[in-house]
């Protein structure tokens, strides 16, 4: 930060003293994030030919000579928010090396990049201070602030400091509007089931809700019960419940006042087609295998990724990452874990367990729909075998595929990921990827996740394919004895360039899910004496998975002692009881309170692993109000929340359809699609970690951290494991 700049913040103050009679929209508000770089690069970016640094806290680039046009050599920023019809003034220091004139740039960072400014800027070895202004045509919130340097005869280095956008009426944070008030379950109620509406109302008394059909006939009417004050939201909510309507119909409203809910149903059974989307995301997101249109439509189709065809560099050659090993697998196959090409073992490993889970839970409650070879439209589906489980193995075959060798000293083990060198932008189909892949090293973690998928996988193929339930069990109990033998190889929490981390330092979790997976398939009494885990109202994740002990328990319990049994049933009720009390304690039906008072990232997936907690508890019970909860938890992810916004694409006419995916990018070039229908949303989540969500979202409630934006990678990605959860919750409240 320069010297001007100090004394300009350290003046701030006294600056708003004077200025209090000034109205609101005089206020100046910055729209760059880290513009002094005290914070180092973060979110700043530079070409891939321009290597940039912090050096004395400013940014410098080394801009090469030889390329022609001004963009092809740029430092920047992305995702700054710009109002249309507002003005906006853009300051800066720089300099460089040469004598040069660069340009400065404000504009869409996507096509058709409309300018708010373009201006010429002639730089010295002397720091200079430029301030232009413009104005912009458009509304974006992935505007870009860059300095274009490309053209340049002579090689030099450019550096800058001080950067500020300030202009706009909306404070950052603010100007969100969520559409109506009255907040319903978007996709519809099941007609013969629990049926309310969250609504948004300063009133302390009770206030008169009609329900309208399909033709705005008023269906019958009611009045609110006062909720009061939600804490996650920051709103004053009312319940409206008209559970006795039953009559079967479409496009009704819930009206209060004059605010109009969005249209909803009331259906035999609204999750039929939800049961099958839900599921569907993971052909959609096969690596190794061409998406085929016959399968997904035209929209949707591409070709394989990653199956050693250029400019991709693998999936069927990989090697270790230098340092680490000296051998290359062909780890082709399995699932993408999310927005990004990366492969994970314990992320993936988790997603496939829940879908096994899925299948399990069919066949012990009869849920022949749950069975079907021909559910889905996937390449497996007349190979009369259940399609839920020619998923899971896509991912069970890949999971095998990352076995150290035989030969080799950590043989047994897992490799904890695979994946690109560096971060590819968007949009970045599979099959264009050309990073450099390699495969991080091998985790106790990954292992763990291994043995007990693997384990799960010899139980269910034992019926459908011998051979390879042999192979999955030889897996799982070597995985088991690697791991123990290797038992505290955490995979780093730094290593998170161009893949996320999923690092973790505490695995006995992962060794008591392991273990209960491996005692319920062979019976063999070691392994029952390293079940150590309990399920806690803190749940499961992919990082702790012992409560997932208690789950392989209870779905199992023939297969486990009584004194075994009947306290992990116990624990499952408890549990599932205080998801039931958080969801009707708060405004809007959310099973997962966090206790800290934030969302994690993620968080919809805390919402449906809940869901699938008190759905355990209705399958040992038979108590309805855990059913009820669980069609709830529904509502709560389909709009009747805090955003009126429902997480799953496809489902409501407020439905997330930015989610953050290199294939699915339709926000960024709209000749490409976007994402299909039942693919969740992370949804809110109080950390902000991505920039997109920093400019958009400061002071937010943890119920609104939420943006349906493409570059909001850390409250719009998409993942596996959270998907997996959804298909569970969505066969659960199919099957009823
Ligand atoms: O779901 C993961 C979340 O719990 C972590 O906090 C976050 C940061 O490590 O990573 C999330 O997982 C992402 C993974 O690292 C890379 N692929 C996309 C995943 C979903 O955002």
């Amino acid at each position: 930060m320069s010297a001007t700049a100090r004394l300009f913040t350290a003046a701030l103050p006294l600056v708003l003293l004077v200025g209090l009679a000034t109205p609101a929209h005089a206020e100046t508000y910055e729209r760059v994030l880290n513009g002094t770089f005290d914070s180092g690069k973060t979110p700043w970016w530079s070409s891939g030919n321009s290597p940039s640094r912090v050096e004395s806290g400013r940014l410098c680039a080394d801009i090469p000579a030889g390329t022609v046009n001004p963009w092809e050599s740029m430092i920047g920023q992305n995702d700054v928010p710009l109002e249309a019809g507002q003005p906006y003034t853009l300051r800066f220091t720089a300099s460089a090396t040469k004598p040069v004139t660069v340009r400065a740039v404000v504009a869409l960072a996507d096509p058709p990049s409309t300018a708010t400014l373009t201006k010429p800027v002639p730089l010295t070895a002397e720091p200079k201070a430029f301030e232009f202004t413009g104005t912009s045509t458009r509304a974006t919130t992935r505007g870009q602030v860059a300095i274009q340097a490309g053209g340049a005869k002579e090689a030099y280095t450019l550096c800058l400091d001080d950067v500020s956008l300030t202009g706009g009426a909306i404070r950052p944070g603010d100007g969100w509007t969520y559409g109506s008030p009255v907040r319903v379950n978007q996709l519809g109620y099941a007609a013969t089931e629990d049926k309310r509406a969250s609504i948004v109302n300063a009133s302390a008394q009770p206030v008169t809700w009609r329900l309208l059909d399909g033709v705005g006939e008023v269906v019958t009417t009611g009045s609110t019960t006062v909720k009061g004050d939600d804490a996650m939201s920051g709103d004053h909510v009312h319940i409206a419940d008209f559970s006795r309507v039953r009559t079967v119909g479409t496009g009704y409203t819930l009206v209060v006042g004059a605010d109009v809910s969005e249209p909803f149903d009331i259906a035999r059974s609204p999750y039929d087609a939800l049961r099958r989307d839900s599921l569907a995301y993971f052909y959609h997101n096969r690596s190794g295998i061409p998406i085929e249109a016959k399968y997904v439509g035209d929209t949707h189709s591409r070709p394989a990724g990653h199956v050693g065809v250029a400019p991709n560099k693998g999936d069927t050659s990989v090697p270790c990452l230098p340092g680490t090993c000296d051998y290359s697998l062909d780890v082709s196959g399995g699932w993408y874990d999310a927005g990004d090409h990366g492969k994970y073992v314990v992320n993936g490993a988790l997603a496939a367990w829940q879908l096994m889970d899925t299948y399990e839970r069919s066949l012990r409650t009869l849920d022949f729909e749950g069975l079907r070879d021909g559910l889905l439209a996937i390449p497996e589906q007349a190979n009369r075998v259940p399609d839920v489980l020619d998923e899971a193995r896509w991912e069970v075959e890949f999971l095998l595929k990352m076995r150290v060798p035989a030969n080799e000293p950590l043989a047994g083990m897992a490799h904890h990921k695979i994946h690109d060198l560096a971060w590819t932008g968007h949009p970045m189909l599979p099959s264009n990827d050309p990073q450099p892949r390699y495969l991080h090293a091998p985790s106790t973690a990954a292992t763990l996740n291994l043995a007990a998928a693997g384990a799960q996988c010899a139980r269910i193929w034992a019926l459908w394919d011998p051979a390879f339930s042999r192979k999955c069990l030889a897996a799982a109990e070597t995985a088991w004895q690697a791991a123990n033998a290797h038992p505290d190889v955490y995979a780093p929490r730094e290593d998170s360039v161009g893949g996320g981390p999923y690092d973790d330092t505490d695995v006995s979790d992962e060794f008591s899910w392991a273990a209960a997976e491996l005692y319920a398939t062979t019976g063999k009494r070691a392994y029952l004496g390293r079940v150590t885990t309990k399920l806690t109202p803190a749940g499961f994740s992919w990082k702790d998975t012992g409560a997932l002990a208690d789950l392989t328990i209870a779905r199992l319990p023939e297969r486990f002692p009584v004194d075994r049994v009947l306290p992990a049933r116990k624990r499952i009720l408890a549990v599932a009881d205080g998801h039931v009390r958080d969801l009707r304690g708060q405004g809007y039906p959310n099973p997962s309170l966090p206790t800290d008072g934030a969302y994690a990232w993620g968080s919809t997936s805390a919402t449906t692993n809940a869901a699938m907690i008190m759905g355990m508890a209705y399958d040992l019970s038979f108590r309805s109000e855990y059913r009820d909860a669980v069609l709830e938890s529904m509502d709560y992810l389909l709009g009747r929340n805090g955003l009126n916004q429902s997480f799953i694409s496809g489902y409501g006419d407020r439905a997330s359809h930015n989610q953050h995916h290199r294939h699915w990018s339709h926000q960024i070039n709209s000749a490409l699609p976007s994402p299909p229908p039942g693919s969740l949303a992370g949804g809110p989540n109080s950390g902000l970690q991505d920039p997109v969500a920093q400019q958009n979202l400061p002071g937010c409630k943890p119920a609104k951290c939420y943006i349906d934006d493409i570059g909001s990678w850390s409250t719009n990605e998409v993942a596996v494991n959270w998907n997996s959860s959804l298909a569970w919750v969505a066969a659960f409240v199919d099957a009823r």
